[in-house]
């Protein structure tokens, strides 16, 4: 027991583990012990990309190194440790941004289709997003119809990806300083795609080989996917599905039914969870599910699909990363759908324990002993049956033990960057006006985005748990999304209570004025694009300085594993974020590249990189920052003066 709680702090977690171990199950969190990460590579002191290595030039621990033994610390090609670190960091980038880019481009195809109608079953749900959208991107909208204009709209946003001058349309929406910024140190990007193959070309052997242009370049590959890929996946899915409004729901693996179909749909792109949201209560499919002998389906999600299907349908959450594997050990689920992105391999193995089918449905993502069934967009409905159908077909293959810990959370979603503007100003004065207001009087510090995954590596959800914990306590405000938001979702702090709990005493006065949660949930990952709106929107509304980089504001990943979460914190540099991640860091086998990241770029970008892996210290750091950012702004002394008094109380109100 006390092993397993090491692994992590959540009761549900633990729990499975343990039935993991009883039923002779391998699960991530043994794997973690068994497979050491390599220690060179880890800091990025490995370069494997040509043959004549993998050449490993770590530096020599506990002795200091002379001039010429660091000269000679090169691979074979010459190549410094700078240099090889640097390229593996922008590799990681040009990883990440191909990943939400290509969602973006995916939805970007099915919007298309969409309004053609050539996708029956989708359709604009947001005609108010649609049209912001066409006036910004220059479309005529005057007596068209919906579908004409969302036509115009979704080729203009998909030649986005192969475009290959000028610069992406979406910068635009960044405060004017920022992207004359961008213009002046020649990393405003041209198009994402573009992007993405320069910086695998620059990393490639004998290409680029100088850290700083590596690192620069990497800013604009970034900037492509936050911007850019990311940027058009949010703004088209809500168009789609609609934008996010709050809504109630539950999360962790007591959300699973054992008397139900249990169907869990994991991965990123919402198209697929969409349609088994609405298949999953068609009467014809819920009687089927009755004749094999359960009460109904349950669906619920995990990882970012998760996210996307709670914000739009309140649909609930089984889990985030780490327990993907763990909804299997319950013997309760049916079938696991995957799509793509964060999906481990080892669900398959584990699957083979239980009764579980492992479905995969996505051209782009098969996994050897997973039952592909493909989903096919211009026949969703028919499609999302049929493979729903193979899930009930599996409930009567129940056997062993099915134990589904007893354990969810309640939790209020859905805080798109629409719908802040809306809740702080009301339907007539939609304003971020009260946020920054509350910021300028000091009764909110400042504003943290913290993201992010998952790493086995670390005790699972306790730096998120405990670094935004602190962060509330004084007076941050707190915004999510990815499986971070699910960690503090399932600790009971995305409740409006939370705020007269954990919050420090100006944050939970606001929060209590305005009826919400402390920490807010944005969505999946690429919903850090709402941050990045949000952030450009508190600028714009004037009294926090001109720039991103002016605002009391930081993000952090404490937990982070994925390439993407790179791609997301260089992003958040480039735009002007101080940006802390916790566990590893793939830079510190090179002082130089890591001081680069650590302190250089902060003259160039306004932002930058740091390494924390104790959560406290790193909440510490972020509220060092914005503390030094309210100086800055001259209202550092504001926060001093807060006192209630019921003229202020009636303001609030
Ligand atoms: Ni983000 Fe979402 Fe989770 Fe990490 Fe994976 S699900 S896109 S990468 S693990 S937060």
């Amino acid at each position: 027991m006390a092993e397993e709680t090491k692994k992590s702090i959540d009761p549900a977690t633990i729990q499975m583990l343990e039935k993991a171990a009883r039923d002779g199950c391998r699960v991530v969190f043994d794997r973690a012990e068994s497979t050491k990460a390599c220690p060179i590579g880890a800091e990025g002191n490995c370069c494997s990309i040509c043959a004549m290595g993998p050449c490993r030039v770590p530096v020599p621990k506990g002795r200091e190194e002379t001039p010429e033994q660091k000269k000679n610390r090169t691979g074979v090609c010459g190549a410094t440790a700078e240099t090889i670190a640097a390229r593996n960091f922008a590799r990681k980038i040009a990883a990440g941004a191909a990943a939400h880019g290509d969602h973006g481009r995916k939805v970007t195809d099915m919007f298309i289709a969409a309004a053609k109608g050539e996708a029956p079953g989708y359709e604009i749900k947001d005609e108010q997003k649609l049209l912001q959208l066409a006036l910004e991107l220059g479309v005529t909208i005057g007596d068209r119809s919906n579908n004409e204009i969302a036509l115009d709209v979704g080729e203009i946003l998909r030649a986005e990806f192969g475009k290959q001058e000028g610069e992406l349309l979406m910068l635009k929406r960044a405060p004017l300083k920022r992207q004359e910024l961008w213009r002046k140190l020649g990393i405003a990007p041209r198009g994402i795609d573009r992007e993405i193959v320069e910086t695998m070309h620059r990393t490639h052997m004998g290409v680029d080989q100088d850290y700083q242009d590596l690192l620069h370049i990497g800013s604009r590959c970034a900037l492509a996917d936050g911007w850019g890929g990311s940027m058009i996946a949010t703004e088209l899915q809500d168009v789609m599905f609609g934008t996010p409004t709050p809504t109630h729901s539950q999360i962790n693996l007591g959300v699973m039914d054992k008397d139900a179909v249990n169907v869990i749909i994991h991965g990123h792109e919402p198209a697929l969870a969409e349609m088994l949201a609405v298949v999953s209560q068609d009467p014809e499919m819920i009687e089927y599910a009755k004749s094999k002998g359960a009460s109904g389906i349950n669906l619920a999600g995990m990882c970012c699909t998760a996210n996307e299907v709670l914000m739009r349908h309140g649909l609930p959450i089984a889990g985030n990363f780490l327990q993907q594997e763990l909804a299997i050990v319950t013997g309760a689920l049916e079938a696991m759908i995957v799509d793509v992105q964060c999906i481990m391999q080892g669900i398959v193995d584990v699957a083979q324990c239980y009764h579980t089918k492992i479905i995969t449905t996505d051209a782009r993502a098969k996994i050897q002993g997973a039952t592909h069934i493909e989903f096919i967009e211009h026949d969703a409905i028919e499609s999302a049956k049929s493979i729903l159908r193979a899930a009930i077909d599996n409930f009567p293959n129940r056997s062993g033990e099915v134990l589904i810990p007893d354990v969810k959370a309640d939790l209020i979603a859905g805080f798109s960057h629409e719908t802040i503007n809306y809740l702080l100003g009301g339907m007539y004065r939609a304003s971020y006006r009260p946020l920054n207001d509350n910021i300028i009087n000091g009764r909110i510090r400042g504003v943290a985005g913290v993201v992010g995954c998952n790493n086995a590596r670390t005790t699972h959800d306790d730096a998120h748990l405990t670094m935004v914990k602190e962060l509330i306590k004084n007076d941050v405000l707190v915004i999510q999304t990815g499986c971070s938001a699910m960690a503090l979702a399932k600790a009971g702090l995305m409740v409006p209570e939370a705020a007269a709990l954990y919050a420090g005493p100006g944050l939970a006065e606001v929060c209590e004025t305005v009826g919400i949660p402390p920490v807010l949930h944005l969505g999946a990952c690429i919903d850090n694009s709402r941050i990045l709106m949000a952030a450009t929107a508190m600028v714009k509304e004037g009294g926090l300085g001109d720039d991103i980089s002016d605002l009391p504001a930081a993000g952090a990943a404490p937990e982070w594993m994925s390439e993407k979460a790179i791609t997301i914190g260089q992003y958040f540099v480039a735009s002007g974020v101080f940006t802390v991640f916790g566990v590893n860091f793939p830079t510190t086998g090179s002082k130089e590249v890591s001081d680069f990241l650590f302190k250089d770029m902060e003259d160039m970008y306004g932002g930058k990189w740091a390494f924390e892996p104790d959560p406290l210290e790193a909440a510490r750091l972020m509220i060092e920052h914005i503390d030094k950012k309210r100086k800055a702004l001259g209202i550092d002394k504001a926060r001093e003066r807060v006192l209630y008094d019921m003229a202020m109380r009636r303001e609030l109100e």
